[in-house]
């Protein structure tokens, strides 16, 4: 699967089955990128642009985008961070760069007791054993706190630990917190907060790869901004003008337009890069807004 110098695509890993491939491809999907999907094949050739899909598990991304056999990838940061930490401990010090933050996969790594132990802060974890998939955030997050701990490392099912006798507590990614209360167990310390990203190789590409790049990183820079952000649209009394344009959250410069048949009125036309909250809504009338439209926003290049 090594690249030849003449190939002038670009090639995406990304991860194959698992809580980060369906937004993997939603993205690109909403990024315009096409590619014929067959569920068997690991390999995909986008046909309107030059990029190529590698499918695979999330835990070799960072080596394969590290190595240069794919030039980007798509990766939850506690891989990427238990990727590094590890790589450091070999001495090996190439990372790859973490280019553009996505809109999904936020979890966080947790260390979580059984319900019934009593827990009085982190000095409670003093020579226990603890299970996680990620010995190396882990022992870095006991490090820095000064506890002394036994790491089980285990592949999976980590939150069955406890039960099966084999650690005392466990440390694994949690997002709604249901397996964690399914299990009985309780949360008592945040160790990493996670999201997915964008990463790129540091090898080098050639002009026309690292175009591709840059435009691939703007569209979708474009789309997860949009996601974030919200049109919004109100007739403003001008006098109270100033007070509404600075209610309105993460806004730019808003466009204002003249009324027809309303002197003391105009029009408020920005673009939110922040969320729109039902209180935001109500303040913007308590100010004197009317006719307030928060409308979505699919695409955006700045
Ligand atoms: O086969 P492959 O190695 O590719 O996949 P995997 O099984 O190692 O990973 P997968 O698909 O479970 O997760 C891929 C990535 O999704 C993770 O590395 C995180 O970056 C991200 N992510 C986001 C999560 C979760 N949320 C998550 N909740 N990964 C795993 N979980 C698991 C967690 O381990 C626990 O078992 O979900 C359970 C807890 O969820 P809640 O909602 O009950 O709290
Ligand atoms: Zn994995």
């Amino acid at each position: 699967m090594k690249r030849t110098s003449s190939n002038n695509r670009i090639r995406l890993a990304i991860q194959r089955s698992g809580r980060l491939s369906d937004d993997s491809f939603d993205l690109l999907n909403r990024c315009g990128i096409k590619y014929r999907k067959k569920t068997e094949q690991l390999f995909h050739h986008c046909e309107n642009f030059p990029l190529d899909l590698l499918l695979v598990r999330d835990d070799d991304i960072p080596q394969l985008v590290n190595q240069g056999t794919c030039d980007l990838g798509i990766v939850g940061t506690n891989v990427l961070e238990e990727d590094t930490l590890s790589q450091r401990n070999s001495k090996r010090i190439s990372v790859p760069d973490l280019i553009q933050a996505l809109d999904f996969g936020n979890c966080r790594l947790s260390i979580a007791l059984p319900n019934v132990v009593n827990y009085e802060g982190l000095f409670s974890l003093q020579n226990k054993r603890i299970a996680t998939s990620y010995p190396n955030i882990l022992k870095k997050f006991l490090r820095d706190n000064e506890i002394t701990a036994e790491i089980v490392t285990l592949a999976g099912s980590v939150e069955i630990a406890p039960r099966l006798g084999i650690a005392d507590a466990i440390c694994d990614l949690v997002s709604t917190g249901s397996t964690l209360d399914a299990n009985n167990l309780q949360e008592v310390a945040e160790v990493f907060i996670s999201k997915a990203v964008l990463i790129k190789t540091t090898s080098p590409l050639n002009s026309t790869q690292q175009e591709t790049t840059d435009l691939f990183v703007r569209r979708i820079a474009g789309v997860t901004h949009a996601n974030d952000s919200k049109y919004i649209m109100l007739h403003a009394p001008k006098a109270q003008l100033n007070d509404i344009v600075a209610c309105l959250p993460g806004a730019e410069t808003p466009t204002i337009v003249t009324l027809e048949n309303d002197n003391n009125k105009v029009g408020v036309h920005a673009v939110c890069r922040e969320s729109i909250f039902w209180e935001t809504l109500e303040r913007l009338k308590a100010c004197g807004a009317s006719s307030i439209l928060v409308l979505p926003i699919e695409k955006l290049l700045a």
